[in-house]
């Protein structure tokens, strides 16, 4: 039975065929960030994430390298469960596709698709791409001027045929339009669910779903010399991470998927295929399948090629991990393509971060460990200007949750930058360094309206930048039962005389390395 309190979420699982790269770290983060929500909101969270070492594309980079896949998988997937590490991921499980769990949960969804009578054996022969791992259909792919085939989306084809088995997919076009129609929260955002609608309204084909030209993927049942299609294996990896088959499993009751988050190249797996599979097997459906966009360098597509692939470790220790994380949830809208660049991250570092939230942060905390004896002062009568300032905060919640739910991050950090901006405006114009001589009991009331701001905006934050949103609570000498959203609101304003000594800085300015003199 589904525990209501539940929520599963869970980024795609990256071919490990190259090392990570910036757009699989920003999957990680967004990812993290909305778990780390949700925790805070009160929820049983189960997070999973992890690598997909099957099919051609891993097979091929090996031979390259004069490896065996497996060989290939093992490294480069070391790097991408250190890379969730480094980002500060708050991932439960790390999944590999080599794993033997996985080859059990694989070869039985297969099963129970064929019990349902979907599958059938036959030959194949058609367009298929090893660097999308993607069957196309002719009309999908034009012969360009090189003389090469390409896919739709801009990677070249190659014929294949060779004997296959065969899933009934046509036979779920109606089904997968009533999924949409009955849940049109299924998709998102709305572009990619229209995007969908209209591949899927054009009439689906059944779909190959196993290969016998190369033997690294999973076993077909009953028939070894076939493996499974990459992405029947691929997908099966949600469900082998609470334990399928065995449903009494302790983690099973996380499934369905609260939402699966993956980039918008291959939201035809996800909204497609995998639906029709579970359909197949009997099995629930996820609740949401939500795609963002991609990430550009400077508006360049990254390549190796190009040599402008940005690594994730070096990101972090240019700019900071908080940094690097709110720095992309903040600057992209998600769902949408956006852009890096180092510009654009230290505008956001310095004006957002360390101006903004970090500066009101230290200098209205200074004055109380300065002027009020350390000690939250005790707030005199509110002014209109403290009332709609607690009230604008106060109601963030009421946005985020929402926002949250719908996977639209950018909106919750507006909101919440919003208040920062207001809180800005609302101590200068009060001026609480002026009232220090001329009336220190509204000084005071100015202090405490701003420490509590900040009380909730940290705890707001925590799930973007965590470690300073730690330092602002630990500035606040707020106990750890005290940092959940149960805590936001007028109920649990800050307690006046709580110990704020000096506040140790959160957020520090990025400076460029020559005006350090480095
Ligand atoms: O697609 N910007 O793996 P993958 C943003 N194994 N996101 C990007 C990106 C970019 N520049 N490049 C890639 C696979 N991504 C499959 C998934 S899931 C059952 C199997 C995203 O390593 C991409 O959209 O090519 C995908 O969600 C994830 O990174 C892994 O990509």
């Amino acid at each position: 039975m589904t525990d209501r309190n539940s929520y599963y979420i869970t980024t795609a699982i990256s071919y490990p065929n190259g090392v990570p790269h910036i757009g699989h770290a920003y999957e990680a983060i967004a990812t993290d960030v909305m778990a780390r929500f949700q925790r805070l909101d009160g929820k049983d969270v189960y997070f999973l994430t992890g690598t997909d070492v099957h099919g051609q594309k891993m097979l091929q980079t090996a031979q390259k390298e004069g490896i065996t896949a497996r060989e290939l998988a093992d490294r480069n997937s070391d790097r991408f469960e250190a890379m969730v590490e480094a980002l500060g991921c708050t991932n439960n499980d790390f999944i590999r596709t080599s794993q033997e769990r996985h080859y059990k949960a694989s070869q039985e969804i297969w099963r129970r698709m064929a019990a349902n009578g979907d599958i059938y054996k036959d030959s194949y022969s058609g367009w298929y791409s090893v660097r999308d791992e993607a069957y196309y259909q002719a009309d999908e792919t034009e012969e360009r001027e090189d003389g090469v085939r390409y896919g739709p989306q801009g990677t070249p084809v190659e014929w294949v045929e060779e004997e296959s088995y065969f899933f009934k997919l046509s036979e779920y076009t109606d089904k997968l339009l009533k999924l949409y129609e009955d849940q049109p929260d299924f998709i998102g955002p709305n572009e990619r669910r229209n995007e969908v609608m209209s591949f899927v309204k054009g009439g689906l084909r059944d779909l190959s779903i196993s290969r016998t030209t190369f033997d690294w993927g999973v076993p077909v049942p009953d028939d070894e010399k076939h493996v499974m299609y990459v992405w029947v294996d691929a997908l099966t990896n949600y469900i082998t991470g609470l334990g399928f088959p065995d449903e009494d499993n302790e983690l099973w009751h996380n499934w369905p998927a609260d939402a699966h988050i993956i980039g918008k190249d291959i939201i035809r797996f996800h909204a497609v295929y995998w639906p029709a599979f579970l359909m197949s097997a009997g099995l629930p459906l996820p609740k949401r399948v939500f795609a963002h966009g991609f990430l550009f360098n400077k508006g360049e597509k990254m390549s190796k090629s190009v040599g402008n692939v940005i690594d994730p470790f070096n990101l972090i220790e240019t700019y900071g991990l908080d940094q690097t994380r709110y720095f992309f949830l903040r600057e992209v809208p998600f769902g949408k393509d956006g852009n890096y660049s180092h510009e654009a991250i230290v505008n956001r570092i310095n004006a957002d971060l360390a101006n903004d939230l970090g500066n009101l942060a230290s200098r209205s905390l200074s004055m109380i460990a300065k002027n009020c004896d350390g000690k939250a002062p005790q707030p005199g009568d509110l002014s209109d200007e403290d009332s709609a300032m607690l009230t604008q905060t106060d109601a963030l919640l009421e946005i985020c949750r929402p926002a949250m739910g719908k996977q639209e991050i950018h909106i919750a950090l507006n909101a919440i930058w919003a208040v920062v901006g207001e809180a800005n405006r609302y101590f200068a114009a009060q001026e609480p360094w002026a009232l220090k001589k001329t009336d220190p009991e509204r000084m005071g009331t100015v202090l405490y309206v701003t420490a509590e701001i900040i009380r909730q905006v940290a705890i707001l934050v925590q799930c973007v930048t965590p470690s300073a949103a730690e330092k602002m609570l630990d500035n606040l000498s707020q106990p750890a039962d005290a940092r959940s959203f149960d805590k936001l609101g007028s109920a649990h304003r800050l307690t006046p005389g709580t110990d704020i000594p000096k506040p140790q800085p959160a957020f520090p300015r990025f400076v460029e390395p020559e005006e350090t003199g480095a």
